[in-house]
C-alpha cells in the first residue's frame, strides 16, 4: 500500500513526498516510512497528516509540510539527517542519527520548524 510521490512543481522546487495516499490510524506509524527514508509527521508520535519524506536531501520541503512536522524518523541505511529551521540547510538545525526516531520534536524546540533536511 505504499505509494511513493516524487513532486515536482510547476515552479521546478522539488516537493517532499507524501508515502501514504492517505493518514489513517492503520499507516500512522513507523512501519509506514519506507527504508531508506527520512519522514516526518504532523502531529506526535508518529501519527496525524504523513509521513512525508524523502530518500533524498529536500532544500525545501514544500509548502504543505513546512513547519508542520512533529514527529520523526530517520529510517536511512547508511546516513544521518540533519534537519534545518529554514530552506536551503539554514537556520538552527536538529541531528537524527540513522535509525533514531523522535516522537515529540518539542523536546527538542524543533516543533514545527523543519524546512529543510540533509543526508550527512
Ligand atoms: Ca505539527
Amino acid at each position: 500500500m505504499k505509494k511513493t510521490l516524487a513532486v515536482i512543481s510547476a515552479t521546478g522546487l522539488l516537493s517532499i513526498g507524501l508515502i501514504a495516499g492517505s493518514a489513517t490510524a492503520a499507516n500512522a506509524t513507523l512501519g509506514a516510512c519506507p527504508s531508506s527514508y527520512f519522514c516526518g509527521w504532523f502531529d506526535l508520535t508518529y501519527t496525524g497528516n504523513g509521513p512525508y519524506g524523502s530518500a533524498g536531501d529536500m532544500f525545501y520541503i514544500g509548502l504543505v509540510p513546512n513547519d508542520q512536522i512533529t514527529s520523526v524518523y530517520n529510517h536511512g541505511v547508511s546516513s544521518n539527517i540533519r534537519a534545518y529551521a529554514d530552506a536551503n540547510y539554514t537556520g538552527s538545525s536538529l541531528f537524527v542519527g540513522r535509525g533514531s526516531a523522535i516522537a515529540d520534536l518539542r523536546n527538542y524546540s524543533f516543533n514545527d520548524v523543519i524546512t529543510s533536511f540533509q543526508w550527512v
